[in-house]
């Protein structure tokens, strides 16, 4: 079961396994990887998907030639290996054309060369069979309050989504948007900072059924927020289109570590969720297991894939403890004594309103506080403990 195969849905940006390694501080530690060996090495490894930007697989300054040679590549690869591509983005933030944003510079220049350059990359995705396409808008954004007219800002995010709707609605294509949430890196401060500001964003939108959010765990978390909230309240309002698998610690600069590397306990709790979490207990995210980490600027392409490998197994040995602590008869027993599940029970009775319920003297009048707070705690510690002896494997 620790064995990662195609059903596991596991997929990698070619930007991951393909960083060099260069930093603010430091050159590149790795060469250049090659995409034809990072689609062979991840399908050896059980992965059945590649993402990538446009910018990863071809320059930004590539002819139609050079463009065309490395799709061409891409697809010899992926027709020996069996791999696809779920998912493709655009990179808006690398070349300095875009340093104050993409969709949202105040050149109006910018703007519209940056709509173009995403129009053409989903002609691609298409092409490549990709159902959705992350937007990342890493640079929109601001460092001073003074620089960023922020409705005009969001104003024209809105009408580049938009557009972006009008024309895979118009060529017929089967691809929806997701949206990548980060609060700040590389601007000071970055538009739709977490995932809730996104879904709120996205409910302005025209075609609000086409755009989702791709959160990503150490984007949430560099906001000091509780990951596996976000997920579920974002699978709540339907709108996990696709997911960034990680780790982080803590409130500081955006790590990328493996997928569990950073706080496991969240991480268990999401795997939990995503797998088990379902109103019937089946899964509730059936999407790709995306990775998007960073190898460490220490490891050499040995190091890369022993990390692309630890993405995966992290998951499963997860995965395994998420099914054995949900089995465990004391586990049941615990949530049963904190009383987990009732909150799925409605508050008000079938029909009730506010009227009947002021006439409810059991409600209010004769409500024993006491009883609570004098009283019978949750026992919510125990079933922690419960779920740390399970995430720990002593169970
Ligand atoms: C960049 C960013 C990631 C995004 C990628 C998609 S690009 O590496 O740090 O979090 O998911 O644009
Ligand atoms: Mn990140
Ligand atoms: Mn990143
Ligand atoms: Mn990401």
């Amino acid at each position: 079961a620790l064995q990662p195969t195609r059903e596991d849905k596991f997929s990698f940006g070619l930007w991951t396994v393909g960083w060099e390694a260069q930093d603010q501080f430091g050159s590149a530690t790795r060469p250049k990887l090659d995409t034809v060996e990072a689609v062979n090495r991840l399908s050896d490894l059980g992965a059945y998907g590649l993402t990538f930007h446009d910018n990863d697989l071809f320059p930004f300054d590539a002819t139609a030639t050079e463009r065309q040679h490395e799709i061409d590549r891409l697809k010899g690869a992926l027709d020996s290996t069996g791999m696809i591509v779920p998912m493709v983005t655009t990179n808006l933030f690398s070349h300095p054309v875009f340093k104050d944003g993409g969709f949202t510079s105040n050149d109006r220049g910018v703007r519209r060369f940056a709509l173009r350059k995403v129009i053409e990359n989903i002609d691609l995705a298409a092409e490549l069979g990709a159902e959705t396409f992350v937007m990342w808008g890493g640079r929109e954004g601001s460092e001073y309050d003074s620089a960023k007219d922020i409705r005009g800002a969001l104003e024209r995010y809105r009408e580049a989504v938009n557009l972006l709707g009008d024309y895979v609605t118009d060529k017929g294509y089967n691809i929806r948007f997701a949206i990548e949430p980060k609060p700040n890196e590389p601007r000071g401060d970055i538009l739709l900072p977490t995932l809730g500001h996104a879904m709120a964003f996205i409910d302005t939108l025209e075609r609000p059924e086409l755009v989702g959010i791709n959160p990503e765990t150490g984007h949430e978390q560099m906001a000091g927020l509780n990951f596996t909230h976000g997920i579920a309240q974002a699978l709540y309002q339907g709108k996990l289109f696709h997911i960034d698998l990680n780790g982080q610690r803590s409130i500081k600069f955006d790590q990328d570590l493996v997928f569990g590397h950073g706080d496991l306990q969240n991480a268990f709790s999401l795997v939990d969720l995503l797998e088990n979490g379902g109103p019937n207990g089946g899964p509730a995210y059936t999407g790709p297991r995306h990775f998007d980490y960073k190898p460490s600027r220490t490891e050499d392409i040995n190091g890369v894939w022993d990390s692309a490998a630890a993405n995966m197994q992290t998951y499963l040995l997860l995965k395994e403890r998420a099914t054995a602590f949900r089995a465990d008869p004391e586990v049941q027993a615990a949530l049963l004594a904190s009383r987990v599940e009732e909150i799925n029970q409605p508050t008000l009775n079938p029909g009730e309103g506010w009227e009947a319920l002021r006439a409810d003297k059991a409600s209010y009048e004769d409500f024993d506080t006491d009883a609570y707070f004098g009283g019978k705690g949750f026992g919510f510690v125990k079933l922690q403990q419960l779920f740390i002896e399970h995430l720990l494997g002593a169970r």
